[in-house]
């Protein structure tokens, strides 16, 4: 290798291994935002040149109100889980890589059809393409929600989980950084921040901006961000998706090895055993609950509310949402709507389409 020309791994090396040499204090705190920033660059670069190929992908239509994902390390339960919720068949066995492709499934839950992605196993290193791993990955990018499931002797591997799908540009549990990036051709780069940042500089944000090649433009920041928050932004393709740690297999412990569990996870998790049928229906509630979602009930002006077939919404849409769920063209002639529920004061209540409705509501729209 010519000098002054290094292979991409080699230069992520270079970076890696600079930034483990520098101490991380007050006076550093700049110099390793920019070693994070040209590091997330060089990897974009590469990911970039190494996407194409590994075989084909395992791109699945999405389908029904949301997709949820299944990941895990291999015979941890996935396949087992998704055959207990939904009426797919998706084989199980007691060896690793039983699963080969994605298996879609249906669960039917308070009138929302909620698709269930069952994947092959990840194993360590699965971001960087091993084991099929990237292709897995890739499917969880498109998720509403993601299942990291762990089995019940091995719940240190949510680590490795989540390690993962971070290094796959998916941020869990996570919401978009309130960051507003507009780029020019001239004028040099204008910074605003609407809080005060206490995690980075502004020196620090302007040269991250610039490793990016953001050298015009405006920069308006609303939340005290980190660096690798800012890096996310700059580098734009990032995932934000729920997630719920599943540990299954419980049936094979008593209740003072669950205790300990709870202590090395850390996080919030939903002990089940798919196998045995244990705490499903939990875990089917707390899939509602994390997607967050409303049911709205519609009601004709001359009719009775559809209690069967309620439109399932993300919380906090409007009525204009509404409309557009109905039909993307619907919204066009819509004017003002009448509503019934927890989110109004009375029955019938006149609002305009700028309202939001709470779950259970129901809403006769105005032509
Ligand atoms: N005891 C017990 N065994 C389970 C449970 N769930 C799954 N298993 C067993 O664990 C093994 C693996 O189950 P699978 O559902 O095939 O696991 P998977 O995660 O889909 O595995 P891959 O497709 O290879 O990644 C099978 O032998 C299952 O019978 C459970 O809740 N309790
Ligand atoms: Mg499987």
């Amino acid at each position: 290798m010519r000098r002054g020309n290094l292979g991409l791994p080699e230069k992520i090396k270079q970076i890696e291994e600079e930034m483990k040499k520098t101490q991380i204090n007050k006076h550093t705190e700049h110099h390793i935002g920019l070693l994070k920033a040209k590091l997330a660059r060089v990897r974009a670069e590469l990911e970039a040149s190494t996407s194409k190929g590994g075989g084909p992908s395992f791109e699945i239509r999405k389908g029904g109100d949301a997709t949820v994902v299944l990941i895990g390390l291999p015979s941890v339960g996935k396949s087992t889980i998704l055959n207990r919720l939904t009426n797919a068949k998706s084989k199980v066995a007691a060896y690793a890589f039983t699963t080969l492709t994605v298996v879609p499934g249906i669960l039917r839950y308070n009138g929302a059809d909620i698709q269930i992605l069952d994947l092959p196993g990840i194993i360590s290193g699965a971001s960087s393409g091993r084991g099929r791993g990237r292709r897995v990955l890739s499917v969880a990018r498109n998720a509403d929600l993601v299942l990291l499931v762990l089995d019940v002797f091995q719940p240190g591997q949510v680590e490795l989980l989540k390690r993962e799908l971070h290094e796959m540009g998916i941020r869990i549990n996570q919401k978009p950084p309130d960051v507003v990036i507009t780029k020019s051709s001239k004028g040099g780069l204008a910074l605003t921040t609407s809080v005060k940042l206490t995690k980075l500089s502004q020196a620090t944000v302007k040269g991250i901006a610039e490793a990016y090649g953001l050298t015009n433009g405006s920069i308006l920041i609303r939340e005290d961000i980190t660096d690798d928050q800012l890096i996310d932004v700059l580098t734009g393709n990032r995932r934000y998706a729920s997630a719920l740690v599943v540990l299954n297999k419980v049936d094979l412990v008593n209740e003072q090895y669950l205790a300990a569990v709870k202590k090395q996870v850390g996080t919030d998790f939903v002990p089940i055993s798919a196998e045995k049928g244990l705490n499903v229906a939990l875990l089917t509630e707390r899939i509602w609950e994390t997607l967050d979602f409303i049911r709205i009930y519609l009601k004709r002006p001359d009719g009775e509310p559809d209690f069967e077939k309620p439109l399932i919404l993300p919380a906090g849409s409007t009525l204009r949402d509404v409309c557009k769920k109905i039909h993307p063209r619907f919204v066009e002639g819509a004017k003002y709507a009448f509503v019934t529920g927890s989110s109004v004061k009375f029955e019938g209540q006149r609002v305009s389409l700028d309202h939001v409705p709470v779950d259970k509501d129901v809403v006769t729209i105005m032509r």
